[in-house]
C-alpha cells in the first residue's frame, strides 16, 4: 500500500505507535523462556516454551489480533496456529506472522542466531498462506527494481547483480541455507565465481543480511526456506528497505488446496515485498542465542539482559533496545 497520499502527503499511520513497544515485551518474554532451553537438545520444549510465553504475552495486549501465518504443519510445532485468535480481542484488529523461535536446531545445539520473532501489520496486511516453502530472492536498496528476479536463473540474478554494483562477479557474496535441496543451485552459483555464504539456518537474518551489505558483506540471498520466514523477512525490509520477491512452493494438489482455502488463487504468483506485507508494519526479533544481528538471553546477577531490534514502517525506525528484566 502507499504511505504517500496523491497530494503529496504521507498517509496517517495506522497501527498505534505504542504497539512497537507492546511487540517488544512479546518477543522478550519468548526469548527468554526459550532462553532455559538453550543447549538442551530438545527442539521441541524450546520452541514450545517459545509459543507459550508468546502467546500468554499477546493476550496481554490490546488487539483484536490473528496468526495469518506462522509456524504449524510443516514442524508439527505446539504452533501459534495460522487462523488463532490472539490478544486482548479489545483493541485495532491486526494480522499477525509469527516465527516464536527461529531456528529450534540453534537454541537446541546452543548455537549462533537463534532468536524470537514476530510482524504485525493491520488487517490484510500480510500474506495468509499455509506453512509451506517459498522461493526467495532479496538484495539491498540502491538497486534499480528488477535488477535481480525470480523469472531469471541464479546466473543471470549474479551477473546482473554484479553489474549494477559495478565489481566483478567474483566480489558477490550470496547467502543461502545449507541444505541438500539446494544442491543444483549451489552448483549453478558455483560456477559463477561468486563467494556463497552457507548458513545452516535463520534465513530471516540472511534476507536482513543481504539488504545490509556494507556491515555483513553479503550481496544477495537466495534459495528456498519457510513461507512464514519470507513474510517476516519482507516486513523488515518493508523497514529497512531492500527489495525481495517470494513465491509459494505449491508443489502438490494437497498444498494448492490448502493456499486456495486462505484465498491464493494463483499458486504460481510471484510476490513483491509489498505483496508479502502491506501498509503499516511493525517487526520485532528478541535474540536467544549470541548471533550476527542480535546478543542472546544473558544471565546476570540479579537480572536478566535481553537485546531486540524493532522496526516500524511508517517511520522506518529501527530501535536497538538491550532490556533489564529484574529476576
Ligand atoms: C528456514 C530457516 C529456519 O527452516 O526458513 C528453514 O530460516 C526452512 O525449512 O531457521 P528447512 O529447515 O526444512 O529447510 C528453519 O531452518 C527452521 O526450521
Amino acid at each position: 500500500m502507499n504511505l504517500i497520499t496523491t497530494q503529496g502527503e504521507r498517509a496517517p499511520a495506522l497501527i498505534d505507535r505504542s504497539l512497537t513497544l507492546e511487540l517488544v515485551r512479546v518477543t522478550e518474554r519468548a526469548a527468554i523462556a526459550a532462553a532455559g532451553w538453550r543447549g538442551k537438545g530438545d527442539e521441541k520444549a524450546a520452541d514450545k516454551a517459545a509459543v507459550e510465553a508468546m502467546r500468554a504475552e499477546l493476550g496481554r495486549v490490546a488487539i483484536d489480533g490473528r496468526i495469518v501465518i506462522g509456524e504449524g504443519e510443516r514442524d508439527e510445532a505446539p504452533m501459534l496456529f495460522i487462523g488463532e485468535e490472539v490478544g486482548g480481542r479489545e483493541g485495532p484488529k491486526v494480522d499477525i506472522a509469527v516465527d516464536p523461535l527461529e531456528g529450534t536446531t540453534l537454541c537446541a545445539k546452543n548455537q549462533p542466531d537463534s532468536i524470537c520473532v514476530l510482524a504485525m501489520a493491520e488487517r490484510g496486511g500480510l500474506l495468509n498462506a499455509p506453512d509451506v516453502y517459498m522461493q526467495k530472492i532479496a538484495i539491498g536498496s540502491g538497486y534499480a527494481a528488477g535488477t535481480v528476479d525470480l523469472d531469471m536463473s541464479a546466473k543471470e540474478n549474479i551477473a546482473s547483480l554484479a553489474k549494477a554494483k559495478g565489481v566483478p562477479v567474483n566480489e558477490i557474496t550470496a547467502c543461502m541455507l545449507d541444505r541438500p535441496r539446494h544442491a543444483a543451485l549451489l552448483e549453478e552459483l558455483r560456477s559463477t565465481g561468486c563467494a556463497i555464504k552457507l548458513i545452516s539456518d535463520g534465513d530471516i537474518a540472511g534476507i536482513i543480511h543481504a539488504v545490509n551489505t556494507e556491515d555483513t558483506g553479503i550481496d544477495i540471498y537466495i534459495g528456498s526456506g519457510g513461507a512464514p520466514e519470507g513474510v517476516l523477512a519482507a516486513s523488515a525490509l518493508r523497514c529497512i528497505g531492500g527489495q525481495m520477491q517470494g513465491r509459494l512452493m505449491l508443489d502438490t494438489e494437497e498444498k494448492r488446496q490448502r493456499a486456495r482455502g486462505m484465498g491464493i488463487t494463483d499458486p504460481n504468483r510471484k510476490y513483491a515485498t509489498d505483496e508479502l506485507a502491506s501498509g503499516d508494519v511493525l517487526f520485532a526479533a528478541t535474540g536467544v542465542t549470541d548471533g550476527s544481528l542480535l546478543q542472546g538471553v544473558r544471565y546476570r546477577a540479579n537480572s536478566v539482559r535481553t537485546s531486540t531490534v524493532v522496526m516500524r514502517s511508517w517511520s522506518q525506525t529501527v530501535r536497538w533496545i538491550t532490556a533489564e528484566h529484574h529476576r
